[in-house]
């Protein structure tokens, strides 16, 4: 069983429209591809997040820079609540910007406690490794993982309750291309395992790929989480912030497959789809392949 559930938030973002992915994507045949895979599904529809304009108008920046720090907590406190209390089988979350993942992680990390740790493979452009502290913009959406990790806001780090929901060993990222100083500095100390661009275009993406699940081979449960800006602006233009030199359509499709063999993925995030800057629903459609891909059998 497979269960969606959407988190229409853009606060976390820079730019405006993301609130409209989980519609794209849904508008896009995610369930419809799922059923043809053979799964059942269930759609649990959206947590409640407001839009900026119910909140009085541009925000200002906290002390610390943050930007809707609360609003957000609450969302994500929402989802988080909702997916713990999901009678199992694989959860899909639509974002929404990737401040949703705090829910989602934590939500699908808690309710499985008791089936051990659960790893996450963030799959982006960026490390989304910020802090409070070391943002260059105040936007929730960059700093996320660092959050995961046990670091950042207390109001944020309050969505699970505080404390780590996920250890540096636990977690991989594939495709950064857009990385900020502090968050360097933060996978060194944290030993955190990386696959930027340079080292696919380098090594090729499956050789990345198995190295990436051998790395996680010590946990029993893998949460992907799926940046659309991941891909290539060429192939995947609704996203909020674009960079060049991304994953191939090819490369993509390849990385799902690969882990689709492996059978190991449990949840999965498909994030940051911004229809406002899309073309014609492409990047919602796409992002639909890709889950398709994860979630499919191969062929032969
Ligand atoms: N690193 C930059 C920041 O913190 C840009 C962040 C993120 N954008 C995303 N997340 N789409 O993957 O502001
Ligand atoms: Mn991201
Ligand atoms: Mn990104
Ligand atoms: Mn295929």
């Amino acid at each position: 069983m497979i269960s969606i559930l959407g988190i229409p938030m853009d606060l976390g973002a820079g730019r405006r429209g993301v609130d409209m992915g989980p519609s794209a994507i849904r508008l896009a045949g995610l369930e419809a591809s799922l059923r043809r895979l053979g799964y059942e599904v269930k759609d649990y529809g959206n947590v409640e997040s407001p839009v900026a304009e119910s909140l009085g108008g541009t925000p200002e920046a906290e002390p610390n820079g943050l930007l809707y720090a609360d609003t957000i907590a609450a969302a994500c406190r929402a989802a988080y609540e909702r997916l713990r209390g999901l009678p199992g089988g694989f959860p899909i979350v639509l974002g929404g910007d990737h401040s949703v993942s705090m829910g989602s992680v934590a939500g699908v990390a808690h309710a499985a406690e008791g089936a051990g740790r659960t790893g996450l493979l963030w799959i982006d452009a960026h490390a989304d490794l910020n802090t409070p502290a070391t943002s260059p913009s105040g936007n929730i959406h960059g700093m996320p993982v660092a959050h995961l990790l046990g670091e950042g806001d207390p109001r944020l780090l309050g969505i699970w309750g505080g404390g780590a929901v996920i250890r540096p060993e636990d977690v991989v990222f594939i495709g950064l291309r857009s990385v900020d100083p502090d968050e360097r500095s933060l996978i060194r100390e944290r030993g955190l395992r990386v696959y930027t661009m340079k080292e696919i275009d380098r090594r090729g993406i499956a050789p990345v790929a198995e190295e990436a699940l051998a790395h996680l081979a010590h946990v029993p449960r893998l949460h992907v989480s799926f940046d659309a800006d991941v891909l290539d602006p060429s192939i995947a233009p609704g996203v909020g912030t674009p960079v060049p030199g991304g994953l191939s359509y090819r490369e993509a499709h390849l990385l799902m497959e690969l882990l689709a063999d492996a059978d190991v993925v449990t949840s999965l995030d498909l994030v940051e789809v911004n229809p406002i800057l899309d073309v014609r629903n492409a990047t919602a459609r796409i992002t639909v392949e890709m889950a398709a891909s994860l979630l499919g059998k191969a062929i032969l």
